[in-house]
């Protein structure tokens, strides 16, 4: 687990604290000794681990950017670290940190009853369960506002019919957070997923996150107590809300990826020989390697400037789209050239970078995609929205 060069050159270390890096030795122990060892072939076989749940819940790294409930109360940037060594091993495991932790949990944590909170928040916590965030359906995910979910009211009852995809952990889940337009706009419903009418089937034939799970989910006639409304989420914003928190981790999940390839190919250029010498001694090799660096860096150093925004709750949508877009898209721009440099051997699973090119192209699209994000700044810059 010792730093790479990768790490060090530009000293970002010393702009963290002992608590920080303290939270990001921890989420690198992990992901070194218990993600990375299997990953291949996890990859390869579309396992889920479920017994890292309980371990990341032991670690403190569930929830952990909330407060109380068992929650780890910690700062916005060790949470970034966090999903930056997760997602340095492999995304699937800052996606799960992200569902769990961020969505289905800050939206209980935000929304919430105080029955509700004490009911799942402390279990989701610890791992003891698990939740999902259904928002995106089978006909669209970019546009929320035209879901078709439906939740009806039957005397005191709810009664939920529809579907949702791409749902992460859905056949795992013990609960589902899941959004639904009723007669009073969009509201937010805490379903246990052993409830009569609920159906989870995953999604096969991934050739993206594939050590993940994600699912359709079916709702027929489910019937849910007047309690299984979030009381405080009313319309779009409540789940947005909860995307924001999710979105800030992919800014740093996604530098935790690019790193990886950047090492990967560094290391491959010193002992890699072409023409009878190390092709990190050609001057293309090193173009390629200095440029995948310097956004690397500007990756990281948005990474932290958000970071500090949150922590003084003054962190915009707006600025998240910008470090969602660009991190996004700079680590694929890395992990594809680190796999020009592995060449050949560059898409084998001999080397993980092939693996974290795949992924990002998920993420490119989970949480907003490019267009979306550009259009999001689009409308900051220019008062025009450009979406409809
Ligand atoms: P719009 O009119 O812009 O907004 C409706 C209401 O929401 C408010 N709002 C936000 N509030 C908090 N945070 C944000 N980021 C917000 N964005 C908008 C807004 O102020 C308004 O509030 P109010 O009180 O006036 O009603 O809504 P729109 O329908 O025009 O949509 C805008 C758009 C396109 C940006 C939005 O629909 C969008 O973000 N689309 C992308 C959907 C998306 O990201 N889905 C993700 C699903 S979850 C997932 O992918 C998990 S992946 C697994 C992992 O994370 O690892
Ligand atoms: P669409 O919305 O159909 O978009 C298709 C294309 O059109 C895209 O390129 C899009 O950018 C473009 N487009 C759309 N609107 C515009 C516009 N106005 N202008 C220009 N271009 C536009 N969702 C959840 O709710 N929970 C989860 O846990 C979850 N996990 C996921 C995990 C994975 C691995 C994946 C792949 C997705 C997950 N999602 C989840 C869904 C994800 O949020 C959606 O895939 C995403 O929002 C895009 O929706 P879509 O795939 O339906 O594409």
């Amino acid at each position: 687990t010792s730093n790479s060069v990768s790490e060090t050159l530009l000293g970002l270390d010393a702009l963290l604290t002992e608590e920080e890096r303290g939270w990001q030795a921890k989420a690198r122990t992990f992901a070194s000794q218990r993600v990375s060892p299997t990953i291949e072939k996890d990859f390869e076989d579309a396992l889920f681990r479920r017994e890292f749940v309980a371990e990341l819940g032991a670690l403190g790294m569930l929830g952990m950017h909330l407060t109380g409930y068992g929650t780890a109360g910690a700062n916005a940037t060790s949470y970034g670290l966090v999903c930056y060594e997760l997602e340095a091993a492999d995304t699937a495991w800052r996606t799960f940190v992200s569902v769990q932790g961020s969505l289905a949990m800050s939206a209980l944590a935000y929304f919430g009853s105080d029955e509700q909170k004490e009911r799942w928040l402390p279990s989701l916590a610890a791992g003891a369960s698990i939740g999902c965030f259904g928002l995106t359906e089978p006909t669209g995910g970019s546009d929320p506002a035209g879901m078709l979910t439906r939740a009806t009211r039957s005397g005191d009852d709810w009664v939920l019919n529809g579907s949702k995809r791409w749902i992460g952990l859905g056949s795992v889940a013990d609960v589902a957070i899941i959004w639904a337009q009723t007669d009073d706009g969009v509201r937010g419903f805490v379903v246990p997923t052993d409830t009569p009418g609920f159906r989870a089937e995953n999604i096969e034939s991934k050739h993206s996150l594939r050590a993940s799970i994600q699912c359709d989910l079916f709702f027929d006639n489910l019937r849910l107590p007047a309690s299984a409304v979030l009381p405080e989420a009313r319309g779009l914003s409540a789940p947005f809300r909860c995307l924001n928190d999710a979105r800030y981790g992919i800014v740093w999940g996604v530098m935790g990826a690019a790193r990886d390839c950047l090492d990967v190919a560094i290391e491959r250029s010193k002992t890699r020989l072409a023409f009878g010498k190390p092709i990190g001694a050609m001057q293309l090799t090193q173009l390629k390697l200095a440029d995948s660096f310097v956004e690397y860096e500007k990756g990281m150093l948005l990474s932290l400037h958000l970071a500090k925004l949150k922590d003084a709750q003054a962190l915009t949508p707006e600025q998240i789209s910008v470090g969602k877009l660009n991190n996004v898209r700079e680590a694929i721009r890395i992990a594809s050239t680190a796999r020009s440099i592995l060449a050949g051997d560059g898409i084998t699973g001999d080397f993980s970078v092939m693996r974290h090119m795949n992924n990002l192209e998920s993420v490119r699209t989970y949480e907003g995609t490019d267009e979306i994000h550009t259009l999001v700044l689009g409308r900051a810059l220019t008062e025009q929205g450009a979406f409809r």
